[in-house]
């Protein structure tokens, strides 16, 4: 299900609202030594090509953003841990500023679900008199918030609120609880008289349990949605994200955490890559893609100076040089793109230019790369060294978002002679074979195009259901999703394209073994050879195709011992197959008793195929 839009007009936060709930909060803060611990889910089950290295040497914005977002509004007491650095970590033994911290969160994306709510079963351990206001939220919740919740009698731990937007919908969650909380109460007993009183229903963006025994830590009756978030339009407004990096916790074994965060001189080789938000949105309405649909169709961004502002002090004070964009397409609307890039171009710094010490990369599109082919030479001098593009299926039979052989070649080579190396992110599915004779519609024969066409790296996922996508509920309903195989359940962290967990071919292990061969292909010592010969050849990318060959190759080996017993289930064992989305666990009802925002089992758009496609005009939100 995709979702829902607010009412026109209505889909973003008034100017200003944002910073005025940060001073509030901010004085509210001094009255509550709050402490909290946000973690991070991470599985390390997915450890894989293409993500190797990003997944666990970036630190990850979102809890980062969340615990800048604690510290600005006065609430310093905070840390955050990441399940990346502490696969140990347990919150039924952790304790701040030595004591049980007041509020307990948890970030997640769709495939660490797992880990997640192990988390949250854990946190359940703790003494009902002690244990913190469980707040879930991130990528998963936004979508998806009823998996934070539990329908299972024999296990019914659930997140106490889940928090299906941002920052500014937690501040104003604490902005409620802090304002009723009595003196010496439990955040979790101010939750509960909140919730009961009605208090929360003036925010959307939660979604809480309601009857039941969850006070007790029992399960619930059903699950109430405050409906869909007002975002904030000026990302101006966000607090510093330098503040997140003042509070992670150091990598570790151990179930604890440490008395102090990680020092700042260690950040460099802990989290080299600094993922940063420039902007938010995409004009494109790919079906597989939740992004339009979680933003609204709204575009938002931050100012060129204050992003040049981040990553100087990023760089000043932890001495990270390179800066990985949130965006889902940076180069949707060239005026204002172009005003970031030159911003960054210019700006000085102590007498230092900034494009001099910091390196930057993000996500475009192919469409909007070549309607930007004069722009790329400013683009690069402004620090840019690396552009993902989301190619799909370069022939467009998958999807059509404006790309085709010739503009994917045209938008790869403009790149790489610009000296921005293009980086392709492809997806493999059912009607696509392996290798096509006289066409380039194989999967090999595009990765040799794009090889040609100067990509240095290559990421090729198999297509799988994404909550929130317009595709998600038919592709449930057409049979492709499998159950089980060979009586093994599809757990969450296969949901990551790597695995073959959903395909109507008659043999899906020939896609699993795709996905390997296209790699090898990609990444073998004949291509280390061939790159090491070019090193002087290739205008401005040296040695780095080589070195990524290196690296691509360690990985292909990592990812084989990762997805081949899954291969060999697929090929010799029985499939089970899902005929619908998992059900919801609990019954989910707007405040009136309507059918709620999130609840994905009511499909509010039409079954469609994958090559109903549009392009329409990004609405830029100011
Ligand atoms: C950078 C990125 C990556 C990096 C991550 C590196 C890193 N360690 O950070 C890399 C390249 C490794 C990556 C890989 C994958 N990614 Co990715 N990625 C992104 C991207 C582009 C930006 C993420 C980000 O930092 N956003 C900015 C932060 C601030 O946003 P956020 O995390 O959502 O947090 C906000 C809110 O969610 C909320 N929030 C977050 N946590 C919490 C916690 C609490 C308690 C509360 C109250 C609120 C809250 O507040 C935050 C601030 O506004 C997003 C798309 C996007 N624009 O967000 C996709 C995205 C996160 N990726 C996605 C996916 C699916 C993947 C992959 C599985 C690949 C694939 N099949 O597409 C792999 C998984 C790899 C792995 N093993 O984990 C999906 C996740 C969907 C889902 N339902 O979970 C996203 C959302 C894209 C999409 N399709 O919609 N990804
Ligand atoms: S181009 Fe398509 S897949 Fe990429 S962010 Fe936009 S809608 Fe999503």
């Amino acid at each position: 299900m995709e979702l829902p839009r607010r009412a026109r007009g209505d889909e973003i936060l008034p100017v200003g609202e944002m910073t005025s709930l940060r001073m509030r909060l901010r004085k509210m803060a001094a009255q509550h030594d709050l402490v909290s611990v946000i973690a991070c889910a991470f599985d390390h089950r997915t450890r894989m090509l293409p993500f190797l290295y990003a997944d666990t040497r970036m630190a990850p914005a979102g809890v980062r953003s969340i615990g800048a977002a604690m510290v600005d509004a006065g609430f310093a007491k905070t840390r955050v841990v990441l399940q990346q650095w502490n696969r140990n970590f347990r919150p039924s033994r952790m304790q701040l500023d030595g004591r049980m911290p007041d509020l307990f969160m948890v970030s997640t994306m769709g495939l660490h679900l797992g880990q997640a709510m192990e988390m949250v079963r854990d946190a359940h351990t703790i003494d009902a008199a002690q244990r913190p206001l469980i707040i879930a939220g991130g990528p998963q919740a936004r979508y998806q918030p009823d998996d934070l919740f539990s329908g299972n009698p024999a296990n019914p731990t659930s997140a106490d609120v889940v928090v299906t937007g941002e920052e500014y919908v937690l501040l104003s969650l604490l902005e409620v609880l802090l304002a009723l909380r009595g003196k010496g109460e439990s955040m979790r007993a101010a939750f509960f008289r909140a919730r009961d009183s009605g208090a929360l229903d003036g925010i959307p963006g939660l979604v809480y349990g309601r009857g039941g025994d969850a006070r007790r830590g029992g399960m619930s009756e059903e699950m109430v949605d405050t409906g869909i978030q007002r975002l904030l339009g000026n990302l101006d407004e966000l607090p510093d994200t330098v503040l997140g990096y003042g509070l992670l916790e150091a990598p570790s074994r151990k179930a604890t955490l440490e008395s102090k965060p990680v020092e700042a001189s260690r950040m460099r080789w802990l989290t080299p890559i600094s993922s940063i938000i420039l902007t938010y949105g995409c004009k494109f309405a790919c079906p597989y893609c939740p992004i339009p649909g979680y933003n609204q169709r709204q575009y938002r961004s931050k100012s060129g100076a204050r992003i040049a502002e981040e990553m100087w002090q990023v760089y000043k004070t932890y001495g990270l040089r390179h800066y990985f964009g949130c965006d889902d397409n940076f180069f949707n609307d060239e005026t204002h793109t172009m005003g970031i890039v030159h911003t960054l171009a210019t700006a000085e710094y102590e007498g230092v230019p900034l494009r001099k010490k910091v390196r930057w990369y993000t996500e475009v599109t192919v469409h909007d790369t070549i309607k930007m082919k004069a722009n790329l030479p400013e683009v690069r001098k402004s620090g840019c060294r690396a552009l993902w593009l989301g190619v799909e299926d370069m022939t467009a039979s998958l999807v059509k978002k404006g790309q085709s052989v010739n503009s994917t070649i045209e938008a790869f080579t403009t790149l790489r002679d610009a000296g921005i190396c293009p980086m392709p992110m492809m997806m493999h599915h059912d009607s696509q074979p392996l290798y096509s004779r006289g066409s380039n519609y194989g999967l090999l024969n595009q990765v040799r195009l794009l090889r040609q066409s100067g990509a240095p790296t290559l990421q090729v996922l198999m297509i799988t259901p994404s909550a929130g996508s317009k595709l998600y509920e038919s592709t449930f309903s057409s049979g492709q999703v499998f159950r089980t195989v060979g009586g093994r359940p599809v757990e969450a962290y296969m949901y990551d394209g790597n695995h073959v967990i959903a395909s109507l071919s008659p043999r899906p292990w020939t896609k699993q073994l795709n996905l390997l061969i296209a790699y090898m292909y990609f990444y073998n010592p004949v291509w280390l050879v061939v790159a090491l010969w070019h090193i002087h050849k290739r205008k401005n990318l040296g040695y780095r195709p080589a070195l990524l060959q290196v690296f691509g190759m360690l990985g292909v080996l990592h990812t084989i011992r990762r997805t081949m017993g899954w291969g060999f289930r697929l090929a010799f064992r029985k499939i089970e197959r899902l005929t619908a989305p998992p059900a919801m666990p609990l019954p989910m009802r707007a405040l009136d008793g309507g059918p709620a925002a999130h609840d994905n089992t009511v499909s509010k758009t039409p079954p469609l195929e994958l090559h109903q496609v549009r392009i329409a005009e990004p609405a830029v939100a100011r």
